[in-house]
């Protein structure tokens, strides 16, 4: 290959670099154009931080955007669904433990005065959480103007434990390694003077 076409190679290499990512991103923009993000809920903490594991003792609040701009929807923790089917899936589907909580959207689409609390005197278990709206689509059926908060822990929008076993987690894997280190002592082996020893 001459220096010419080098050069040239190196510019189209230059060339393709910096319009590579508009060329990626061009397709991508225009065809969510228009289309606004589904409606979407989330559990979190008093502070609005997305939280997926509770304990017994805590309280669950959510966050939500994109819901219908003033809507309304009933709130559910239902026991963790594996098969939500939108237009089939139907409250009677499903193992309500709370709700529903009624709640009100603000003209942006997010939860009014968000975080609200949704959950109390919480139970063991994985749960998701379902956003009926009331306001549109079909009420009782999980349709696409709905929200889940699903698929966060395995299967489920969140779970919860007793306080026991989260503080026992941090101890058992201290426990562990200290254990881990002890076998890897006894099994060990130094060089001392070009020579293997264990020690
Ligand atoms: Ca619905
Ligand atoms: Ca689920
Ligand atoms: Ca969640």
């Amino acid at each position: 290959m001459n220096k010419n076409s080098k050069i040239a190679l190196l510019l189209i290499s230059l060339t393709l670099l910096i319009h590579f990512p508009l060329l990626v991103k061009n397709p991508l923009a225009f065809a969510v154009d228009g289309i606004p993000d589904p409606p979407s809920i989330e559990s979190c903490d008093i502070f609005g931080n997305k939280v997926d594991n509770f304990t017994l003792s805590d309280a669950v609040y959510l966050n939500g955007s994109n819901l219908e701009p003033g809507g309304l929807y009933y709130v559910y923790i239902v026991v963790d669904y594996p098969n939500w089917t939108i237009s089939e899936t139907h409250i009677s589907d499903l193992d309500v433990v709370e709700g529903p909580i009624i709640i009100d959207v603000d003209p942006s689409g997010n939860i009014e005065n968000q975080p609200v609390l949704i959950w109390q005197l919480l139970t063991e278990g994985y749960y998701d959480i379902f956003a009926d709206s009331q306001t549109d689509g079909l009420t009782g059926y999980y349709d696409e103007y709905d929200a889940i908060d699903n698929m966060d822990v395995d299967d489920a929008g969140l779970f919860v434990i007793p306080e026991k076993i989260l503080a026992t987690i941090p101890f058992l894997f201290a426990y562990s390694l200290v254990l881990l280190l002890k076998q890897r002592k006894s099994n060990g082996t130094i060089k001392k003077n070009g020579k293997l020893q264990s020690y």
